[in-house]
């Protein structure tokens, strides 16, 4: 595997999770793939899970790790071309990648959207730049339009909390919910929330206010309920996410926060209307926006294992990778 962008690059779902419980009942049975090799992390952006289980992963299968947080320490980077740089940027991304790239076996890249250039955002300019000029494996710790990490994390968690119903071959319910933010945050969670979840064998549904139409190859065949309540009757996995205008009804809403209805915060009557279903988000969360108290801290919020399988997933990837090299 050379990038992990897509679920597409990890191959079949169902033989990435055997191997996923794998590593997960042994963490460091490949600890010999990563010997003498190194990973590199670069941050654009803020992160806890990300940076600390992407390493906990690389760790365990014996490789080295170097983090670099670009906004603070390295040299301010341009990222456009035929800008003259008599600004406050010192160095342009196409010389620095090149650079990054001569350390290291292996780049992780977050970059989050700017969510104000729908085009040069959905064009994933800033990964394709990585794969494109660092010449070694590239895989997305979050980007612009997608966090391929966290929605494997979140099938493995899906599908360890489906056991009962796979037993009787019953398909798990899962609802993909937005809910309110006070800030414009970006489209990439629920993005491949829904490319995973399309590819998995579950009953997906999404539901958001009208206008937050997510990208139709992101959406696929899912079914989009604007019905809240009607969505989440009989779901048996809730995941909640905020995410700004996606632009796609109206392009001028890109990036935009065009909803701040509190209708939509999941609370414990919203849970209410499900199949005693279980609550997860991503997160970081901001509670009593997205999520009540009571919801999150209840016996049927799964955010700690969920945000534990980030370790897992991210092993997943990275062993695919080492064996590639
Ligand atoms: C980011 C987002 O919504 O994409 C990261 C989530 C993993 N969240 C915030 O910026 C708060
Ligand atoms: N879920 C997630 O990616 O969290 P961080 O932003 O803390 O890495």
């Amino acid at each position: 595997m050379r990038t992990f962008i897509n679920v597409e690059d990890i191959g079949p779902l169902e033989k990435a999770l055997v191997e996923a419980q794998e590593i997960k009942n042994d963490r460091f049975m490949y600890q010999h793939l990563g010997k003498n090799k190194t990973l590199m992390m670069i941050f654009f952006n803020n992160s806890l899970r990300t940076r600390l289980s992407t390493q906990k992963a690389a760790m365990n299968l014996g490789m080295n790790v170097i983090v670099l947080d670009v906004n603070a320490g390295a040299w301010k980077l341009e990222t456009e071309r035929g800008v003259i740089m008599d600004g406050d940027k010192s160095e342009h991304l196409l010389e620095a990648i090149p650079v990054m790239g001569c350390y290291c076996d292996m780049i992780g890249v977050r970059s989050f959207a700017g969510l104000t250039d729908r085009e040069y955002d959905y064009a994933e300019t800033v990964l394709n730049q990585f794969i494109k000029y660092s010449g070694k494996p590239v895989f997305a710790m979050e980007t612009a339009t997608v966090h391929p990490l966290q929605a494997f994390a979140d099938l493995i968690t899906i599908e360890e909390y489906s056991q009962t119903l796979r037993a009787k071959s019953q398909k798990p319910k899962v609802v993909l919910s937005w809910a309110p933010h006070c800030r414009a945050l970006p489209q990439a969670v629920p993005n491949s929330f829904a490319q995973w979840m399309n590819a998995a064998d579950v009953d997906f549904v999404i539901t958001h206010p009208e206008g937050y139409e997510l990208d139709p190859k992101f959406v696929g065949n899912a079914r989009v309920e604007y019905d809240q309540k009607k969505a989440f009757e009989g779901a048996d996995f809730i995941y909640a996410k905020n995410w700004s205008n996606p632009g796609v009804t109206n392009p001028a809403d890109y990036g935009k926060i065009t909803s701040k209805d509190m209708s939509w915060t999941v609370d414990t009557e919203h849970m209410s209307w499900t199949n005693n279903g279980k609550f997860m988000h991503c997160l970081p969360v901001r509670r009593n926006l997205i999520v009540t108290d009571d919801v999150i801290e209840s016996p049927n919020s799964i955010v700690i294992p969920e945000a534990a399988n980030r370790e897992i997933s991210c092993s997943v990837v990275i062993k695919r990778m080492l064996e590639a090299l």
